[in-house]
């Protein structure tokens, strides 16, 4: 076993002893009542997870093993003459704990370039669908044809052993990370570039390199990439791509299966697809108004007239975030540090500063705030990046850092088969005259 996972294996193996003893201490111990409002809608507030590597605070976000943004800026190793974290140090530190030095942040990055390689068959299989065929189906399209490569199928199907399903699960992750941008840049290449592809380039750290196959050469743009694929990450286990993903794993569906499923859930508007849809909103306002930087009225009554038409504001809101998101602010702070006086930005900026009264006197939003996909798509139009309906790729391969580093962590603590109890409303009903009890199997 090589050091790396004899680093994790010593970890895992004391995180289950801890878990072991605090659940025969603790294990009837009640963590939270639910209410029947509750599984009606969305389970809203309802703890049912263990997810280690990160955690989410409605008023301060995300905080990654206890580590916020602003801090991991400044504490995450940074590429030669960059000053944003580089991704590898984050997924060292969602699957460790423990801060990465340098020379973890730069084995990281040797360790996914050599994992990098992508059959030949999984590029012919993106090529099987038409070139209409939207880019996530074409990523999780790629990524189905890539799970041909799964140590962990292999080794189930041999007859493997419970307690090295966290060994095989290991590899598949690091696998999957590594060759992730090369699937999303020729998804990228193939749909919008005209099917011209760029090699990977061995000397370059993983969100640097996924910049450059992407054809984006502009240092700025890779340290965007770099700030992206950190931020966008992980949003602790509750989230439709991080629990699908999760629950799909807790099947022994292996981390290809896991993570393609995942990213089905990412593809939804109301999940990781609203980066594209808040770009394609901004443009249809502009459209509408004639007007590049509509004034703050003007982009008022477009909210009204988004709303009146049923529909919502795209990126702003969220399930449990109650202030703005810090992942939107530390875009907007590399806005205003690299990019002021762009007026795609600057209508972003004067989005933010008009949506929020408006959603709060609705007065049924619980978050009239921005989240992380109201930023997004404006930085990558700056470098060029304009083809919208490719931006929740680039959402889903930074997901894949906390999601695999969450499946390892589930595998080696053994964690079962979910399988939650659902009622029907009939049961409710009868539930509530106290003909029926409706707890517990
Ligand atoms: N615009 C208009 N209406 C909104 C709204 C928005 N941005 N956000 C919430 N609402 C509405 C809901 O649709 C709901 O309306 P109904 O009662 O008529 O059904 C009501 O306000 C209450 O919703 P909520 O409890 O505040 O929010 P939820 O937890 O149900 O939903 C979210 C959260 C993110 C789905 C919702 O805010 C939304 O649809 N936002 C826009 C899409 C978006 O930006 N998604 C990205 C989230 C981040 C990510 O996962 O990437």
């Amino acid at each position: 076993m090589d050091t790396y996972k004899e680093k994790f294996k010593s970890k895992a193996d004391a995180a289950g002893a801890e878990i072991k003893d605090l659940l025969k201490e603790h294990g009837n111990k009640k963590i939270g009542d639910v209410h029947l409002s509750q599984i009606y809608q969305g389970m809203r507030g309802m703890t049912g997870l263990v997810s280690e590597t990160s955690l989410l605070d409605s008023q301060e976000g995300i905080r990654f093993r206890g580590y916020s943004i602003p801090e991991l800026q400044v504490k995450l190793p940074k590429a030669k003459n960059g000053s944003e974290p580089l991704p590898e140090g984050l997924f060292h530190l969602m699957l460790y704990g423990e801060l990465p030095t340098e020379a973890d942040v730069n084995e990281m990055t040797a360790k996914w370039q050599r994992r990098s390689h992508v059959p030949t068959h999984v590029f012919n299989t993106i090529d099987a669908l038409p070139l209409s065929t939207h880019p996530m189906t074409m990523f999780v399209v790629g990524i189905m044809a890539l799970q041909t490569e799964s140590n962990f199928a292999k080794e189930y199907s041999k007859g493997m052993n419970k307690k090295d399903y966290w060994d095989y699960a290991f590899d598949d992750a690091m696998d999957l990370i590594a060759r992730l941008p090369r699937i999303a840049a020729y998804v990228y290449r193939r749909k919008y570039k005209n099917n011209e592809h760029i090699q990977p380039n061995g000397l370059l750290d993983w969100a640097g390199n996924f910049a450059h196959m992407l054809g984006y050469e502009n240092e700025g743009f890779h340290e965007l990439m770099r700030l992206y694929m950190t931020i966008h990450a992980d949003h602790e286990g509750g989230n439709v791509s991080a629990h699908t993903t999760h629950l799909v794993g807790s099947a022994l569906s292996d981390p290809y299966l896991s993570f393609a499923a995942g990213m089905n859930g990412l593809a939804g508007p109301l999940h990781g697809l609203a980066n594209q849809e808040v770009i394609k909103w901004i443009f249809e306002m502009q459209e509408h108004l004639g007007a590049d930087n509509p004034s703050k009225e003007q982009i008022a009554t477009y909210v009204q007239d988004t709303i009146s038409a049923g529909k919502v504001v795209p990126g702003y809101g969220h399930a449990v975030l109650r202030k703005t998101d810090p992942r939107f602010t530390a875009q907007m702070e590399f806005g205003k540090k690299h990019m002021p006086d762009d007026p795609l930005c600057q209508t972003v900026w004067n989005i933010y500063d008009t949506v929020p009264p408006i959603l709060q006197s609705l007065g049924k939003i619980k978050n009239p705030w921005p989240n992380v996909d109201a930023h997004s798509g404006a930085l990558l139009i700056h470098f060029g990046l304009k083809e919208y309906e490719f931006y929740t790729v680039m959402f889903g391969v930074s997901r894949a850092l906390g999601v695999m580093a969450s499946l390892i962590w589930s595998r080696a603590l053994s964690f079962p088969l979910e399988r939650p109890k659902s009622v029907t409303t009939e049961l409710v009903k009868k539930w509530l005259k106290g003909e029926e009890e409706v707890w517990g199997e």
